[in-house]
């Protein structure tokens, strides 16, 4: 039952006075507000950044600020819904866009946030994570997963944009985010992805070793991408051609708090996605996309991107009608679903 509850300003001043004093609140002015009748109000509004508008102002950043005084040059891309100063994309979603010149170091650190990147442009740059040299090409994902110390690196002769996604905001609400700086790496022979590279079958030592939390660090779009195209192919009656990035040796979800995946949309497709309680991110790594989310329509072009409230229609229609689209999707279902809240609308 709905009723109207009593306001704040329905109790006397000096009565208001008392509580604020030894620090009480009264909860019925404030109920509704903290528990919304059906579903919640999501801070989080359906955003849009364009690359071609974020690029020209990434590319200043190089100019305006040496990476000594940067440390990591990034433009983060921050959602009105919740106050551009909160740096937020969503409630538990940070999003970052870096760029890294020709001979420059971002130095090594570690921190509590998990964090993926997502390349978006240029070659030669590397970051090391955990002492694996991850050579870094467009569309790769790769992991920096909690605690493990990173360091970025740049070999090639022009600029190297890519996406970071990170569990900042929610890190830093649960006040257990901070960093620690470190010395440059040590880079360990071979690469987990070689290892992992055939579906399938897993590598199996005669003498197990512990396994590792995060056995593979890199995903090659290569990979990926070809992942898409034999699924499009096989499976002719899917409605999604999706795959997941995951723990190869577990299956599960490669980091503990957001999920992801690419999602290929066939030439013309039209998708509509259940409405689900986790907010999401979609950035287009190739084609022509439009995503519809609630009463606004995005058209997106090749690395722009842009995020949804959770509880929200989300529609992706490819708009060529001749080539796929393929889009790298970051959500907070892990968490939603470590937290017992997750849900499916229909
Ligand atoms: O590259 O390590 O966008 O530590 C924000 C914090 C990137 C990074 C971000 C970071 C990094």
């Amino acid at each position: 039952m709905t009723t109207t509850l009593g306001r704040l300003e329905d109790l006397p001043q000096s009565y208001r006075d008392e509580l604020s004093a030894q620090n009480l609140v009264p909860l019925w002015p404030s109920l509704r507000a903290v528990l919304p009748p059906g579903q919640p109000r999501p801070n989080t509004r359906a955003t849009h950044w364009a690359y071609e508008g974020l690029r020209p102002l990434l590319l200043r950043a190089g100019e305006l600020t040496p990476i000594e005084k940067a440390e990591r040059r990034v433009l983060v891309l921050a959602n009105p819904g919740h106050g551009l100063e909160k740096m937020q994309a969503s409630a538990a979603i940070y999003l970052g866009m870096q760029l890294l010149l020709p001979g420059e170091w971002a130095p090594s650190h570690r921190h509590t946030p998990n964090a993926v990147r997502m390349i978006v442009e240029g070659e030669g740059a590397y970051t090391t994570v955990d002492g694996e040299k991850c050579e870094m090409q467009r569309g790769d994902l790769i992991l920096t997963p909690t605690g493990l110390w990173h360091e970025h690196g740049h070999d090639g002769s022009a600029p190297v944009v890519w996406l970071d996604v990170l569990d900042l905001p929610l890190m830093y609400y649960l006040e257990v985010s901070y960093h620690v700086d470190g010395q440059r790496q040590a880079v360990k022979s071979g690469t987990a992805e070689q290892a992992y590279a055939i579906g399938g079958v897993l590598p199996t030592p005669v003498f197990e070793r512990s396994r590792k939390a995060y056995p593979m660090l890199r995903y090659p779009w290569a990979n990926v991408r070809r992942a898409l195209e034999a699924l499009a192919t096989s499976q002719p009656d899917t409605e999604a051609v999706q795959v997941r990035y995951v723990n190869p040796e577990t299956g599960d979800d490669c980091q503990n708090v957001l999920g992801y995946s690419a999602l290929m949309l066939r030439p013309g497709q039209t998708l509509r996605l259940p409405v689900r309680s986790p907010a999401a991110v979609f950035h287009l790594i190739e084609g022509a996309a439009e995503a519809r989310i609630g009463e606004q329509a995005f058209a997106l072009a090749e690395a722009d991107t842009c995020c949804a409230p959770g509880y929200t229609a989300v529609t992706l229609r490819n708009r060529s009608a001749t080539q796929p689209a393929c889009l790298f999707i970051a959500d907070e279902t892990p968490l939603h679903r470590k937290l017992g809240v997750l849900e499916t609308r229909g």
